[in-house]
């Protein structure tokens, strides 16, 4: 089975953190049974950046399980998201995992898939686009990582968590011109790419199964602040579904 989340916000300040990462962890290990490999599609932390020498404090129970799961022989791969972009070589060289900066079109079981965290899809606002590449500026992210943690941790936490407040109860939701902007991209990008069975994107907050005109498939994973929805393929099917233990 080949598994797919986005979206988990680990360390967020509005979130119980604890209970979150558990979470996580009560589904890496229920997967560990039939996983063959996971796709992580972005904001996976809610904040992270890791020096040459250095990382910040927490999410050790998560590693662990990820690190379970890479020693067992599971391929994962992580596609950096708008909050958890500065993961650079730590995971990859302490756990294993394949870390990717963008999208990426993998071939499972011989259907073809894009996979995004989608917040550069071209339909952002452009204080958005700008400050994103300002984040990925080697000259900016050198200038950042010169001052000392003591100060940009507190500062990058603070920053991801803002005008967010957790309540159990609220759905995320849509807007109907957001929903119709994802829509018409995903149908402009169907028909131009026709190999492209699937289309997976995180970064909406949104479970989403949608077929395009094309009879490609667009799924949108949903989030793992109020729901805790995943997408699992067996080779034939794809099907979004949500955690619940
Ligand atoms: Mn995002």
């Amino acid at each position: 089975m080949i598994y797919f989340l986005s979206d988990l916000h680990l360390g967020a300040s509005y979130l119980p953190r604890r209970e979150k990462e558990a979470r996580a962890v009560r589904f890496l290990e229920q997967i560990a049974a039939d996983a063959e490999e996971i796709y992580l599609l972005g904001d996976i932390l809610d904040y992270w950046y890791e020096y040459r020498t250095v990382v910040p404090r927490g999410f050790v129970r998560f590693f662990g399980a990820l690190a379970r799961l890479a020693d067992a022989g599971v391929r994962i791969t992580w596609l950096t998201g708008n909050h958890d972009i500065w993961l650079f070589d730590y995971l990859r060289d302490e756990i294993g995992i394949r870390v990717v900066d963008g999208s990426i079109c993998p071939v499972i079981a011989g259907h073809k898939f894009y996979l995004a965290h989608g917040d550069r899809l071209g339909s952002e606002p452009a204080g958005f686009r700008f400050i994103q590449r300002l984040f990925r500026n080697k000259t900016c992210q050198r200038l950042f990582a010169s001052v000392h943690p003591r100060w940009t941790v507190p500062l990058g936490f603070g920053w991801s968590s803002r005008n967010r407040a957790y309540s159990p109860d609220a759905a995320a939701e849509l807007t109907p011109d957001m929903r119709q902007r994802i829509l018409d991209w995903a149908e402009t990008y169907s028909r131009e790419h026709p190999d492209i069975d699937f289309i997976l994107l995180g970064h909406h907050h949104v479970a989403l199964d949608h077929r395009l005109s094309t009879g490609c498939r667009l799924l949108i994973l949903g989030e793992w602040i109020y729901h805790s929805t995943y997408a699992v393929f067996d080779g034939k099917n794809i099907i979004l579904s949500e955690f619940k233990v």
